[in-house]
C-alpha cells in the first residue's frame, strides 16, 4: 500500500488574509466547493512542484467541526490528508482499528471532490487529526 500527502487542511477565520498571504508565495486558489456535511466551504492551492495542496477551511455552520475547532483551538493547522490507493481505504481502517487507533466514522464518507473519506481521532494520533481518502471513482 501507498499513501501521499494529499493536503493540510488550515482552518481559517479570515479567509481574504490568507489568500492574500499564499498569493505572495505564488500560490492562488484554483478550485473551491462547498462541502455542506462538513460545515465548511473548501478552498485548494495547489503547489506547483508537487501533489499536495492547501486547502483553506471556512466555516459555513456555525455548529460544524471546523468552527467548533476555531471556537476551542483558533485558526491554523486542523488536519493532514493522505490518499491511499484505490480500494485500500477499508482495509487500512479496519487494521487501524484493530491496532487501536479511534475512526471517525464506521464507515468512508463521500467529501469534497466527490473523494471516498475517513478520519482518525486525534486522540489517537498525537494530536494530529489526520484524513484518509481514496478515489470514488477511477
Ligand atoms: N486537531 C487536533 N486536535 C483536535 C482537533 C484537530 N483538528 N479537533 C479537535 N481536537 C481535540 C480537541 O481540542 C480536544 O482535545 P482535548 O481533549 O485535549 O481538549 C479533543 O480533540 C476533543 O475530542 P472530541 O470531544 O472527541 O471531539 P470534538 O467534538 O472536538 O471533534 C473530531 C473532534 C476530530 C471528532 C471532529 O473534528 C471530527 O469529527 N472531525 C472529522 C471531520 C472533519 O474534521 N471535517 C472537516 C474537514 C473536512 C474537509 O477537509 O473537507
Amino acid at each position: 500500500m501507498q499513501v501521499e500527502l494529499n493536503h493540510i487542511g488550515v482552518a481559517v477565520d479570515d479567509l481574504p488574509q490568507m489568500k492574500r498571504f499564499f498569493e505572495i508565495l505564488g500560490l492562488r486558489t484554483t478550485t473551491q466547493e462547498r462541502v455542506p456535511e462538513q460545515g465548511v466551504q473548501v478552498h485548494f492551492l495547489p503547489l506547483p512542484s508537487a501533489s499536495t495542496q492547501i486547502e483553506l477551511l471556512e466555516v459555513e455552520d456555525p455548529n460544524g467541526t471546523v468552527a467548533k475547532f476555531i471556537q476551542k483551538r483558533g485558526p491554523g493547522i486542523h488536519h493532514l490528508s493522505f490518499l491511499v490507493s484505490r480500494g485500500d481505504l477499508e482495509a487500512l481502517c479496519q487494521t487501524l482499528g484493530q491496532a487501536g487507533y479511534r475512526l471517525i466514522y464506521p464507515q468512508p464518507k463521500i467529501g469534497a471532490h466527490q473523494m471516498r473519506i475517513n478520519f482518525v481521532h486525534p486522540q489517537t494520533t498525537g494530536g494530529v487529526l489526520i484524513e484518509l481518502m481514496e478515489k470514488n471513482h477511477p
